[in-house]
């Protein structure tokens, strides 16, 4: 299908983000599928890498073209896949080499969407409550060099006021990553940094431009051929029906327009993602080096099942219209791929910014109905024995986590640890959180955590 499109007419009607792997694997097969049902040839996207030149540089010689390859195991196990060469990313911009381009598309008449997947610590925002951080240094530059920024926020804004001085109509925010509530947490931001800029500004965004939230589903690990990019066949996207100026009929591909994405977020970053980062703290310390492989031992499996079914769950039904027995069955099934190589250590980064929306608003919501946290607690205990920065083995790995010196200045004590209020909030002032937390830390340290998941 994708090889027929004619890339030479395609007109750029999404300026992308953060062109990793995911986007690569979920909104550009999306828009490419949309296109191709539809005829509409107004929806080629123009990607912006906020840091690396590596992507443009892997691409641009084929033209910006890359391969799609969709793995996983037939029901004997024999590994399959499927292959697809996409064509719809038109162009690569890379945005520390050239600030002013990434506005200019951002000010471009054909362009009615800029999607983001720029990872959690992109939004340059307080983990535990969602606050705009004024102090971090990106944010300062920005608001002091609006020709030249050099954060998501920064370029936003600084582009929709070029689009606003010219008189050209408002877009739509489209952010796909996975944070909470993810376009009006953007939206909150973009407010929060457009009211330092100009007031009448900030009041035309709000007025005009549009913040749709969304959940997004595809497991994709990091590839080191960029050319090839690796995921799973399974897809979901559900996004808020609220454009500016239209957008692709991504259901072609499976995703769902809703009235709301709340339900769909709750139940996909407190399953998938809460479960994922479970699985990545136990499997880095205890030397299991891929979900995969993780999944397989029975003691952590037992354990995943078990989160979720009695502590995840039970503050999911009666809020999402699913099937969580099947959604659990479907998702061991997910994380047990064995052709995907996903790394434990790479889930595992960027802890600080993860944790409160995959786990720590299930702890609230069981705390208020008296509920017991266990296995919740031993995944916060799992978290903070991850940070000593060495596994069970003695193997020594970073601490890939933006908050990582403030975190390692806390020391090693669970109190000390749960107090730190940028992740936990005030979590850390209940001892009804703090206690099996501390009990579970202890029982990783001087048992380890085969012993603690084959125990508990
Ligand atoms: C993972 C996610 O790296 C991570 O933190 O939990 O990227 C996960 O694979 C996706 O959200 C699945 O949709």
């Amino acid at each position: 299908m994708s090889a027929l499109l004619d890339k030479a007419g395609l007109e750029a009607g999404i300026v992308h983000l953060g062109l990793g792997a995911f986007a690569r694997a979920h909104l550009i097969p999306a828009t490419e599928a949309a296109m191709a049902a539809t005829g509409e040839r107004h929806w080629g996207v123009l990607g912006v890498s906020l840091r690396h030149a590596d992507v443009r540089d892997a691409l641009a010689p084929q033209g910006f073209d890359y391969t799609l390859s969709l793995r996983d195991a037939d029901e004997e196990g024999w590994p399959r896949e499927r292959r697809e060469t996409l064509r719809s990313l038109l162009s690569v911009l890379v945005a520390p080499e050239d600030p002013r381009a990434v506005l200019e598309a951002i000010a471009a008449p054909a362009t009615c969407v800029v999607s983001l997947t720029v990872t959690e610590k992109g939004y340059h925002h307080e983990p535990a409550t969602g606050a705009l951080r004024r102090d971090d240094p990106g944010i300062v530059h920005d608001l002091a060099h609006p020709g030249a920024p050099r954060t998501t926020l920064g370029f936003l804004v600084h582009g929709l006021a070029l689009r606003r001085a010219r008189g050209l109509g408002p877009l739509t925010l489209l952010s796909c990553d996975n944070l909470p509530s993810n376009g009006r947490t953007l939206r909150g931001l973009v407010l929060a940094f457009a009211g330092e800029v100009d007031a009448a500004l900030a009041d035309w965004i709000a007025r005009d431009c549009r913040f749709p939230s969304s959940m997004v589903d595809r497991i994709v690990p990091r590839n080191d051929d960029l050319g090839v990019v690796t995921a799973e066949p399974f897809f979901d996207w559900a996004i808020e029906d609220d454009f500016a100026a239209g957008c692709p009929d991504w259901t072609v591909y499976g995703a769902r327009f809703v009235a709301d994405a709340a339900p769909y977020e709750h139940l996909k970053l407190r399953m998938v993602n809460g479960s994922h980062s479970a699985v990545a703290y136990l499997g880095v310390m205890a030397g299991w080096p891929t979900v995969d492989l993780a999944i397989r031992e029975p003691a952590l499996r037992g354990f995943v099942e078990a989160l979720m079914r009695e502590e995840i769950e039970p503050t999911l039904a009666g809020r999402v219209e699913a099937d969580l027995r099947a959604y659990r069955a479907r998702l061991i099934e997910r994380f047990a791929n064995p052709a995907l190589a996903h790394r434990t250590l790479q889930i595992a980064m960027d802890g600080s910014q993860k944790i409160p929306q995959r786990w720590l608003g299930t702890v609230r919501d069981r705390l208020a109905a008296g509920a017991s946290i266990d296995r919740l607690a031993l995944a916060v205990a799992a978290w903070l024995h991850f940070l000593r920065g060495v596994d069970e083995a003695g193997q020594r790995y970073t601490i890939d986590d933006p908050l990582a010196g403030a975190l390692a200045a806390l020391g090693d004590d669970a109190p000390a640890l749960c107090g730190f209020a940028p992740v936990f909030g005030d979590l850390g002032l209940e001892p009804r959180f703090v206690a099996p937390v501390a009990k579970a830390l202890v029982a990783l340290r001087t048992n380890g955590v085969r012993a603690v998941l084959e125990s508990a």
